[in-house]
């Protein structure tokens, strides 16, 4: 039992649920690590959601809210982490769920698919084998989707994706809306929104400024949207993360002189 006093009990929590569900064979071996190199990105942006990245969630909540058929794609990790707002932000936008693994097989996917209806998804595409579909150009596993989910999705939510699958979706002419701590990731580079914040933090955001939006005149969402910039969004975010660790060095030598 972690303390809530602890100072990084909210990371703390986070590791425990990884490891609770890599136990349960939800999260991937690779999963514990991926992870790791998150927390080392999350700790360059001090651990809290940026004002780039909040514009990001707004974009990314009008994208959603404007699709046709938008899907939320699912991985080990982020079933783990966010399974509950996951279906909470499918409900919210009307979205399909799609379980979609770079490391698959078919345990993994049942073991997903039945904490997501656990929590309370009533449907979980991806794992019926009779609907399987090929993204073309795509060698990884990730290249199998669903005919009903993400194969015909016009937007779809990616949190902790691997590049060449973003790559390969936006060639398909899709919106793509990517959740990554690490903005010089492929992924986070060839996105169409970026939102460059813990999976933890950015998905309850994502619920609240999608139910905000939800009545909004559709106008109005489409201007949101056309007036957002992602190269501008990915530039904010390595200032900000340049600025702080400045602001860091300055404050370690001023802490120095004192001593
Ligand atoms: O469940 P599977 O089989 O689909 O595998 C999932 C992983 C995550 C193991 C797989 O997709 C993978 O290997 O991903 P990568 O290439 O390591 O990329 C993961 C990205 O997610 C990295 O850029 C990390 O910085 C980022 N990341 C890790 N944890 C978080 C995160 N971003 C947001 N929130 C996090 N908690």
């Amino acid at each position: 039992m972690i303390p809530k006093s602890h100072p990084r009990y909210h990371s703390l929590v986070a590791r425990e649920e990884l490891i609770k569900h890599f136990e349960t064979g939800v999260v991937a071996r690779a999963g514990l690590i991926a992870h790791g190199r998150g927390e080392a990105f999350d700790y360059l942006i001090g651990e809290k959601t940026t004002e780039p990245a909040l514009r990001a969630i707004r974009a990314a909540a009008c994208a959603l809210l404007l699709a046709e058929r938008p899907v939320i794609s699912v991985n080990g990790n982020a079933a783990a982490l966010a399974g509950e707002w996951i279906i909470k932000l499918a409900e919210t936008v009307n979205a399909k769920i799609e379980v979609n693994l770079f490391y698959r097989t078919k345990e993994r996917e049942k073991a997903i698919e039945s904490l997501l209806k656990s929590l309370g998804a009533k449907e979980v595409l991806g794992v019926d084998e009779r609907f399987q579909a090929t993204i073309p150009e795509l060698m990884s596993e990730r290249r199998r989707v669903d005919s009903r989910g993400i194969l015909m999705a016009d937007v779809v939510l990616v949190p902790l994706e691997d590049g060449d699958r973003t790559e390969a979706l936006r060639r398909m002419g899709k919106t793509v809306i990517a959740i990554d701590l690490n903005p010089l990731s492929r992924t986070a580079q060839a996105a169409s929104i970026t939102i460059v914040d813990n999976i933890v933090r950015a998905m309850p955001k994502l619920v609240e400024e999608a139910s905000r939006l939800k009545h909004t005149p559709k106008d109005e969402l489409r201007s949101i949207l056309s007036s957002y910039d992602n190269s501008a969004v990915l530039s904010e975010v390595l200032e900000y993360m340049a600025n702080r660790l400045k602001k860091l060095a300055e404050e370690a030598l001023k802490a120095r002189v004192k001593q």
